[in-house]
């Protein structure tokens, strides 16, 4: 089988590291792994398949031989060096915001899209974890049933804003525990003023606002899933929420669907879904939860149930692991999809 040169843009942080490990785990053809970083941690090391392999500064020279290109250093990095990649022939696959909604950029989850990714030219988008778990939950539904209107709030582990906030929250746990002061620094959003508690407590506030009173990973799950679903029409209305967890979104969704539905119809097409795992069994309280979630790459739903008063109302429980599912995994998948259908040059 050939083997591909694979860059990891970001390998130093929480999505890059599991993007090394998804790599591994799922044996993807790799001869040569190059981790870039800042030139911060140049020089440092990651671990892969038993071995030290040593992080370089990621420039635009540094990507030349490279096939593959897995971003994941935010926005920036990926606008300033994913076109001097594709430039040398590497194949991109971002994990930012930074060409989600390109017309021009597949925003690919293999699950429910898949095919959309081999009209790449050169570059793939990888969606937002919380648009990521809703969709492939929500596909087998809106392939049977069509779906009108979403209304989702999100329950969102702190490792989705990267490495400072997953200290921060155990930083913060231990002091309360001894009776100690936290000063804040991290969340909800590092790069503004002002910053609220994370441990013992609920932020419901995901990224900065916009002016239109929603945030903008709000304003991520209602573009991401119009272009992911090609519905623009589809109506979404987004609560993003920060909780004291350090991994595993989940999410309380409520869907109205076109046509009728049976729940046991329902059931059905969520059991055989690819890359969705049905958990719910409320006899024995069995749901999906953040902690056995955790390492698992499929999507778990659970406490399916009709709604009360609408007469095409679903509410669902839909928790996945937001690095793996939700960025790293997704990334691979989408890699793995070009090497098996020939997208690849
Ligand atoms: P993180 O833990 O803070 O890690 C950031 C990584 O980016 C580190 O490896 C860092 O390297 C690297 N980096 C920073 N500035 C750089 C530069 N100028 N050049 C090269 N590398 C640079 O953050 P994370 O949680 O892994 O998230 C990283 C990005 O992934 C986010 O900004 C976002 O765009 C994307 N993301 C997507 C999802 C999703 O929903 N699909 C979820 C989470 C994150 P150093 O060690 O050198 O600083
Ligand atoms: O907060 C979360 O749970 C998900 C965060 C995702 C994120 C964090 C920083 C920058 C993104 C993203 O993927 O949408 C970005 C970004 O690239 O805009």
């Amino acid at each position: 089988m050939k083997e591909y040169t694979v860059a990891v843009v970001g390998a130093t942080g929480a999505v890059g590291q599991k993007m090394i490990e998804t790599l591994e785990v799922r044996r993807f053809p790799v001869g040569r792994l190059v981790p870039m970083a800042s030139a911060r941690s140049a020089g440092q090391t990651v671990e892969f398949r038993g071995r030290s392999v040593e992080v370089i500064e990621a420039r635009p020279e540094a990507f030349e031989g490279i096939d593959i290109a897995l971003f994941s250093a935010g926005a920036k990095v990926s606008r300033a060096l994913s076109p001097e990649a594709v430039r040398r022939g590497a194949v991109v696959i971002d994990n930012s915001s930074a060409f989600r909604m390109d017309p021009e950029v597949p925003l690919v989850v293999p699950e429910v899209n898949g095919e959309t990714a081999l009209s790449h030219k050169g570059l793939i988008a990888n969606p937002n974890c919380s648009t990521i778990q809703m969709v492939v939950a929500l596909k087998p539904l809106y392939d049977r049933f069509g779906i009108e209107r979403i209304v989702v709030s999100t329950y969102q582990a702190v490792s989705g804003a990267g490495g400072k906030a997953i200290e921060e929250l155990l930083d913060q746990t231990r002091a309360r525990l001894a009776g100690g002061a936290v000063s804040p620094s991290v969340l909800p959003v590092a790069s503004l003023p002002v910053h609220h508690p994370i441990a013992f407590n609920v932020l419901p506030q995901v990224d900065v606002f916009e002016d239109n009173g929603f945030t903008k990973e709000e304003m991520k799950m209602v573009n991401e899933t119009r272009k992911i679903l090609n519905d623009p029409e589809i109506a979404v209305t987004p609560t993003c929420v920060r909780v004291p967890v350090v991994t595993g979104h989940a999410e309380a969704v409520y869907v109205e669907t076109k046509r009728p539905f049976s729940l046991d119809d329902v059931y059905g097409l969520l059991r055989s879904a690819p890359g969705v795992a049905l958990v719910d069994d409320p006899a024995s309280q069995r749901y999906p939860m953040p902690l056995e979630a955790e390492g698992r790459p499929e999507v778990f739903v659970g406490r399916v149930r009709r709604d009360l008063t609408h007469p095409r109302g679903l509410n669902l429980w839909v928790v996945s692991d937001n690095l793996l599912k939700g960025a790293a995994y997704n990334a691979v998948q989408i890699a793995e999809l070009l090497v098996e259908r020939g997208g690849l040059p």
